[in-house]
């Protein structure tokens, strides 16, 4: 795979409704006005200028299935608000070791029985060392010999580390912005905004396919989901992969009193990553159980095409698969058989 750096696009600010048509400005960028705009369009615009980039990006319209294992769960040193793998929040979670090898391989040949076609590997590290990178390339190995795509999220990569998991044949590192850059700061700081661009640049550098995206409901703004979506919009090239999550608040952690996103909003935030991000998939992630069956039919009408297909996400539940299967079945939706995406340029 040929490798691309990733870069970011110059803002400008374009708010006239009439620009919109032209989709991007004359640099090729999104501003945060131009997709506020599209997140205020009447509902069936949205819908329909959803569909337009559906048809003519998937028109197989299928929906790619993931499953997720925590091969590293908790005791982690860095603070993010929404997250109970901190180890210096009260929540109910055990550190563990990471797992073995064998366990790895038996759950990713449950997840490929399942009708899964990515494993993604996670680990609650702020780095991993780099005898963590030995472990996880051989579980990378051993997973891609089942004949599943291998994702991983082990928190920040420096360069020798990203070259080490492409040798390994890793399809996708992920590595979330998730929320826009001013509403980031009242989150987490213990890893900065700019840390988490250059992790992603080394990603792209070693040559490996991005997963990126991040949380909605966490108290941000209409105005703030916009320029998070722009910030991923406008990486050059957007990420392949685009995990929406919906908050999970969880007791003990700092969001763990936050009041939910009103459903139609995080239906909007699914459809403006849909059109802004027209060839990514765009993955319907954490929250989903508590979202429901009608507002994840929704999420789907908004074009997400990409889902966490496994009981337990982390640490917090998920839909079973059979209510995943019934709900896909019931909308008419088939799953992704073929691997691999392309490198979007
Ligand atoms: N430790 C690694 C890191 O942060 O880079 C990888 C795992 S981390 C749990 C992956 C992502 O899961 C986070 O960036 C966040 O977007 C999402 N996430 C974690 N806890 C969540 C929660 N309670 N609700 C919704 N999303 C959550
Ligand atoms: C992502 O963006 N969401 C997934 C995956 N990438 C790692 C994880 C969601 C975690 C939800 C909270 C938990 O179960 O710990
Ligand atoms: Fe650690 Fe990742 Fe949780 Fe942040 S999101 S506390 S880095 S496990």
């Amino acid at each position: 795979m040929q490798a691309t750096q990733t870069t970011e696009k110059p803002l400008t600010q374009v708010k006239s409704q009439k620009d919109l048509h032209k989709e991007v400005d004359a640099s090729g960028a999104w501003s945060v006005a131009q997709i506020e705009t599209l997140f205020a369009l009447p509902f069936s615009e949205l819908m329909f200028k959803v569909q337009e980039a559906h048809r003519a990006n998937f028109p197989d319209g299928d929906v790619e299935l993931a499953t997720f294992l925590s091969i590293k769960t908790g005791g982690c040193p860095e603070d993010c608000g929404y997250c109970h793998q901190a180890a210096r929040y009260d929540a109910d979670v055990k550190a563990n070791k990471l797992m073995d090898l064998d366990e790895v391989l038996e759950a990713a040949k449950a997840a490929k029985a399942a009708g899964s076609n990515r494993f993604c590997m996670g680990a609650a590290w702020r780095e991993p060392k780099d005898r963590d990178i030995e472990k996880v390339t051989a579980m990378i190995k051993g997973v891609k010999a089942l004949g599943l795509e291998t994702c991983a999220t082990l928190g920040m990569l420096e360069t020798n580390q990203a070259q080490a998991l492409q040798e390994a044949d890793l399809d996708f590192y992920s590595h979330n912005l998730d929320t826009s850059e001013d509403f980031y700061r009242s989150v987490i700081s213990t890893r900065g905004y700019q840390d988490r661009l250059d992790t992603i640049s080394n990603v792209r550098a070693a040559g490996m396919s991005v997963c990126c995206g991040g949380i909605v409901g966490m108290g941000e703004s209409r105005e703030q989901r916009a320029a998070f979506l722009a910030r991923l919009a406008n990486l050059s090239p957007y990420p392949e992969s685009v995990p929406i999550n919906h908050l999970v608040p969880v007791a003990g952690t700092p969001l763990e009193d936050q009041k939910p996103l009103d459903p139609l909003e995080f239906v909007r935030t699914i459809a403006v990553a849909r059109i802004t991000m027209p060839r990514a998939r765009v993955r319907l992630s954490a929250g989903r159980q508590e979202l429901g069956r009608a507002v994840q039919a929704m999420c789907f009408q908004a074009d997400a095409n990409s889902i966490f297909y496994c009981e337990q996400l982390l640490t917090t539940g998920n839909p079973e698969a059979e209510q995943d299967q019934e709900l896909l079945a019931e909308l008419g939706l088939k799953t992704k058989q073929s691997c691999k995406a392309e490198v979007l340029v």
